[in-house]
């Protein structure tokens, strides 16, 4: 096992004072509202800073548009960067900047700091050094910390410049980077000097969106304000022929909506109030982290690397999610603007599937922030003349912004995965009260989307034409197993729900039918649609069809498909990639993981088999799905291959594309593979039921996870196939078709059979 420590850290040397770009976003520290990438010292390389949610609009051009395609792109932008600094040395005639070209940088999870060090010979021949910590800091979310420290001998300045972001992206022709960016993104910029920092607030100018950046220093020696649009430098001195060590903090408080136009003397004010005691921070944010790997630690003993592995990627998703309803979890994070900062299906099903029990708050936070766009969803279903609500395919505040419908509109499933959000999160938190604060409104109005759009064609069923699955190599089409099966689950649950809450809440509810103008004729039509609703299978088997015509398809030219032409998106039209039997990622095995309580073990295996050579891996959100599903299907070598290819995604870059941002869907993935996958999770009935079939060469594995309210932790021993169980409170639980009462605190272990194939 390697030393205990290593495995809560993340290290990576940096040189020539530049980090590696994958580094800026693998390495970068966030809160849920706040996200700042990686930086080295001395760099011109600026660290985009985000807020979440906050962003730009655009114009969208298109060469020929069409009625009811979106008119404004939404763009997350960078904001002002306040980690840029260096450190210079006096000298009899100045201050001689250092020349930190080499270090080292090392993000820790237990302590949620990152650390960039560098150690170099002074001038006089002695060593000196130089270390930043950066902190997001989890308790107080509008704040950034950084604090820098020397050890070593002679008088040293430390110089901040706090600027604008370098937007010097350019156009890429690959969908998944950012937008370039105008420079004109703000119509208004003020920066105030404070006798302890600054001040920056900037107004977008399209979105009129506006946030403000307090700057603090603990020990401020002098400042000097430079033109306009370069904001500010701020130095710090230091004396180390007085001791050998001394440190120098920043504090940069952000605020998006500040209240306007803040008089200086209230500025100065509130600084001397913004929480500057280092020690204080580092234990508030110790003990956050400590409450939080209680739920999410995994430790698969014998397998170190994936233990760091795993802990990186509920640290990513702990990182890009918060607690306001009004910000989600892009689809990369808070690392970069990749994808423009936008939030997709990913957000529902990968990370708020992993959040469900493992931090329940952060969980709700994306339903709520579903629930809070109703309206914009109401607008778009009218605006393509449906009924009901649709939900964008991708969208910052709630209006849909995908240029390109195919792809985009066209996933009309993003409604049903809303919904799986929503029951899932029920399933696991119990808090039911988020049905009376808008999901039960937002189920019915989704419900009746799909109950208008389907049709009931004689001989099939309920159908969905047109629609474009989470396959994004295969586009409209008629009956998408995936988009089918989740309508169908929808409705059911929409309809169970409905009658749920008129024998609870008898009075409230039919309220709100009445509101809605719905009639139990309506509610109940959702229960027959489900009951009919066509699933495309081929005859006589086991295999569910991708959709009524994927499979008539020709086979995609593997042979004569070069390296150098993946990932296809690329390289090819769409309208070639769309009439081949090629998949970007998982569809029916996606569809049979999400409905498990359908489908039994040869059914998995079955069209696991099946669909993974069609499946290109060209999406980060496929090894995840197809792991988990290979599980279920007793495919315990693909699966622990899928899992390993998941999990180190991003900490070995395996797409080559990190530097565009970090794959939080995969992140999130980790977790479904594992509990979904390998752990046979199940809440059926309101019970929990496990079942955990690890692959046979790893060590035990010891895992916890929220339910109800309850902490429960497993520790499974693939030796011995045993299963020993704590929970916090009392809990029934279902290991393996044994019902078991755990009273609070007791241990009890469960051996376990599993059918050796
Ligand atoms: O949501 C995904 C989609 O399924 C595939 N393209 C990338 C999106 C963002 O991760």
């Amino acid at each position: 096992m390697k030393n205990e420590k290593t495995l809560w850290t993340i290290t990576r040397n940096f040189g020539d004072s530049r980090l590696m770009p994958e580094l800026k976003t693998l390495l970068f520290c966030g809160n849920g509202f706040l996200g700042v990438q990686a930086n080295a010292p001395g760099s011109s390389q600026t660290s985009g800073t985000f807020i979440n949610g906050f962003y730009e609009t655009t114009p969208i051009t298109y060469g020929e548009k069409a009625y009811g395609y979106p008119g404004m792109q939404q763009v997350m932008i960078p904001l002002v960067d306040v980690l840029n600094w260096e450190v210079s040395k006096a000298t009899a005639s100045g201050y001689e900047a250092l020349d930190i070209s080499k270090g080292t940088i090392e993000l820790d999870m237990q302590k949620g700091i990152r650390k960039t060090s560098c150690q170099i010979v002074g001038s006089d021949g002695s060593d000196l050094l130089i270390q930043e910590e950066v902190l997001t800091s989890l308790v107080h979310s509008q704040c950034l910390y950084s604090r820098i420290t020397l050890k070593g001998r002679g008088k040293y300045r430390i110089t901040r410049r706090i600027g604008p972001p370098n937007l010097e992206s350019k156009e890429s022709g690959d969908p998944r980077k950012m937008e370039s960016l105008q420079k004109d993104l703000f119509r208004k910029s003020d920066y105030t000097v404070t006798s302890r920092g600054c001040m920056i607030e900037e107004t977008t100018t399209s979105s009129n969106l506006s946030y403000r950046c307090t700057v603090c220093l603990d020990r401020f020696s002098r400042y000097e304000g430079i033109e306009s649009n370069q904001y500010e430098t701020l130095y710090q001195d230091i004396d180390l022929d007085e001791s050998s060590e001394s440190s120098r903090l920043l504090m940069a408080r952000f605020e998006a909506d500040p209240p306007s136009g803040l008089p200086s003397e209230k500025v100065r004010d509130e600084q001397k109030n913004f929480p500057m005691d280092w020690q204080k921070i580092c234990s508030e944010q110790e003990n956050y982290l400590k409450d939080f790997w209680k739920k999410a630690d995994t430790i698969i003993e014998g397998k170190p690397e994936y233990t760091r592995a795993l802990r990186y990627n509920s640290y990513g998703l702990l990182q890009s999610t918060g607690t306001d309803p009004a910000r989600s979890g892009a689809a990369k994070g808070l690392s970069s603007g990749g994808y423009n900062g936008h939030t997709f299906w990913d957000a529902d099903i990968y990370i708020q599937g992993a959040l469900n029990n493992i931090d329940p708050r952060r969980a709700r936070t994306l339903v709520e922030y579903r629930i809070a766009h109703l309206k914009e969803a109401r607008d778009r279903a009218e605006e393509l003349s449906e009924v009901g609500a649709l939900y964008p395919w991708r969208t910052i505040n709630g209006r849909e912004c995908s240029a390109f419908f195919p792809a985009g509109t066209a996933q009309f499933h993003i409604n049903a995965d809303i919904i799986w959000g929503l029951k899932s999160f029920l399933d696991h938190s119990g808090e039911r009260d988020i049905l009376l604060k808008g999901g039960a409104e937002m189920l019915f109005e989704t419900a009746r989307f799909w109950a208008a759009f389907a049709l009931d064609v004689p001989g099939k069923g309920y159908c969905l034409h047109c629609v474009t699955g989470p396959d994004e190599y295969t586009a409209l089409v008629n009956n998408n197993f995936y988009t089918n099966l989740m309508a169908r689950e929808h409705l059911s649950f929409a309809h169970a729900t409905a009658l749920e809450l008129l024998d609870e809440f008898p009075e409230w509810t039919a309220k709100l039918i009445k509101q809605l103008n719905l009639s139990i004729r309506e509610i109940n039509s959702w229960r027959h649609i489900a009951h009919h609703f066509y699933l495309p299978k081929v005859e006589d088997s086991l295999i569910y069809k991708q959709d009524d015509s994927f499979l008539e398809k020709s086979p995609w030219d593997w042979e004569h498909t070069p390296l150098e032409k993946r990932p296809l998106l690329l390289h090819y039209h769409p309208l070639k990639i769309y009439r081949h039997r090629v998949m970007k990622q998982p569809d029916v095995i996606m569809g049979l993981l999400l409905q498990k309580q359908y489908f039994d073990k040869e059914v998995f295996a079955s069209n696991f088999d099946y669909y993974e050579p069609l499946t290109s891996g060209d999406s980060s959100l496929s090894s995840a799905i197809q792991s988990a599903v290979a599980a279920l299907g007793d495919r315990q070598e693909q699966a622990e291959d899928y899992f390993r290819k998941n999990l180190f995604l991003d900490l070995e870059d395996k797409e080559g594309n990190t530097d565009n941002g970090i794959h939080l869907a995969a992140m999130g993935g980790a977790r479904i593979a594992l509990l979904y996958g390998f752990a046979h999770m199940e809440i059926s009935a309101g019970v929990l039921h496990l079942n955990p079939d690890f692959p046979r060469n790893w060590g035990r594995i010891s895992f916890s996870l929220l339910h109800k309210g309850v902490l429960l932790k497993v520790h499974y021993d693939p030796s011995d196939q045993s299963v020993q169980l704590t929970a916090d409170a009392p809990l029934n639980i279902e290991i393996n078709e044994t019902q078991i009462r755990l009273s609070k605190n007791e241990k009890q272990t469960v051996r376990i059979f599993q059918e050796i194939s």
